[in-house]
């Protein structure tokens, strides 16, 4: 008589229960950390009522970002290495044995999807490419609780066979050992090299070996460029001597050219740039400070800023200017970087360059300020 394929016909070591458990121990805690720094950039971009994003230390969304796109990078190797490790469980029989049984696979399921999901749509964002018609940020944090959601519950589910498995219970004599062991040094050595690979994009001692870094550092006056002047369609107006900065304050409008800016007092600041896509680069920027021209207004630092930019269309044409960074010294509108006028490509006339803030909120082509 023919039989199926059952779970036990799969022997190599790369499917022992050992092996899994610790992948599945090295994965919860990359996730574990891609979901926290996740959440954090999050709340930087779309700070709740109950939360201000600090701006000290000035490197702390570079930080906090570059490890959510680091351990994300990580999560890929392990991912596929716990996949391949547990894929002969589908073979499993009688395929449901009783309904908590029903709900773990299906929770198995869930966490397998949202997990690729996560870690491919992240991906794509790293390269800068939006193959989807969704809208990436909301998608990637709605189904990062899924998997989170679905991890818990299967850690939990399966907490017995991973003690039983993680429990190590004197010199093994099993000749299978050194297979398995052999399986996960290769999944380590992946990992590590997908980590090099990238991590240049924001670690400058990397940049070298970084040789699958994006945007490390390309650019007119040494700093990367995601969106060009062009792209944004600014080109002309950017230029144009009409040019004024409208600031609206509670008791009324200023406009300023850029011959009148340039005569407020100047600040020096070396700042980094730090993408969402986990890119990030420092840079000194002149320019004047937020604070010091809401003064000349007659406006109080401290009251959150909207920033909107000459940009007409484009997700990022405007951004909120938290109060902690408007009366933070080093938050500038600047209009020199690395010891030249800003680049148009940069934001000239003028751009935001605030401390520990998302790169999508340092808005270019500045044309208006609006105390809120
Ligand atoms: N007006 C405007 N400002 C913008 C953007 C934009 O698309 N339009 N992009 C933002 C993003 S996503 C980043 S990371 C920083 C740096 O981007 P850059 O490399 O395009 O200068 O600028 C920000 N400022
Ligand atoms: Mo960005």
């Amino acid at each position: 008589m023919r039989r199926g394929v059952r779970e036990s016909d799969f022997t190599a070591a790369a499917h022992h229960a050992r092996v899994s458990a610790r992948l599945g121990l090295w994965l919860g805690v990359a996730f574990g950390l891609c979901f926290v720094t996740g959440l954090l950039s999050h709340a930087a971009q779309h700070p709740p009522g109950w939360l201000s994003w600090p701006s000290r230390p000035v490197s702390l969304y570079r930080i906090t970002q570059g490890l959510h796109v680091i351990s994300g990078i990580a999560a890929i190797p392990l991912l596929l290495a716990k996949l391949w490790s547990v894929y002969p469980k589908l073979f499993t029989r009688p395929l449901v044995r009783s309904l908590p049984h029903a709900l773990e696979r299906a929770s198995v399921l869930v966490l397998s999807g949202a997990a690729l999901f996560e870690v491919t749509t992240g991906l794509f964002n790293v390269a800068q490419n939006y193959p989807w018609t969704f809208f990436f940020p909301a998608a990637h944090h709605a189904v990062a609780w899924l998997a989170v959601g679905a991890i818990l519950l299967h850690v939990a589910v399966q907490l017995p066979v991973i003690r039983a498995a993680l429990t190590r219970r004197g010199p093994t004599a099993d000749p299978a050992e050194p297979a398995r062991r052999s399986f996960l040094r290769t999944t380590w050595l992946a990992v590590g090299v997908a980590v090099v690979a990238t991590a240049g994009a924001g670690v400058p001692l990397l940049r070298r070996v970084s040789v699958l870094a994006w945007s490390s550092g390309t650019g007119p006056q040494g700093l990367p460029v995601n969106r060009t002047a062009q792209a944004a369609g600014v080109v002309a107006e950017a230029q144009d001597v009409a040019w004024r900065l409208e600031v609206v304050t509670p008791h009324g409008v200023s406009r300023l050219s850029l011959a009148e800016l340039a005569a407020l007092p100047r600040t020096e600041v070396d700042l980094p740039i730090a993408c969402v896509e986990g890119w990030s680069a420092s840079a000194r920027w002149t320019g004047v400070r937020i604070a010091d021209l809401l003064r000349a207004v007659g406006a109080e630092p401290g009251r959150p800023v909207w920033v909107e930019s000459l940009e007409r269309g484009g997700a990022y044409r405007a951004s909120l200017l938290p109060g902690t960074h408007t009366a933070d010294p080093l938050t500038l509108l600047a209009l020199g970087l690395n010891g030249q006028p800003l680049d148009l490509d940069h934001g000239f006339p003028c751009r935001i360059i605030a401390p520990s803030q998302p790169g999508v909120t340092q808005t270019k082509w500045v044309a208006r300020l609006e105390v809120r």
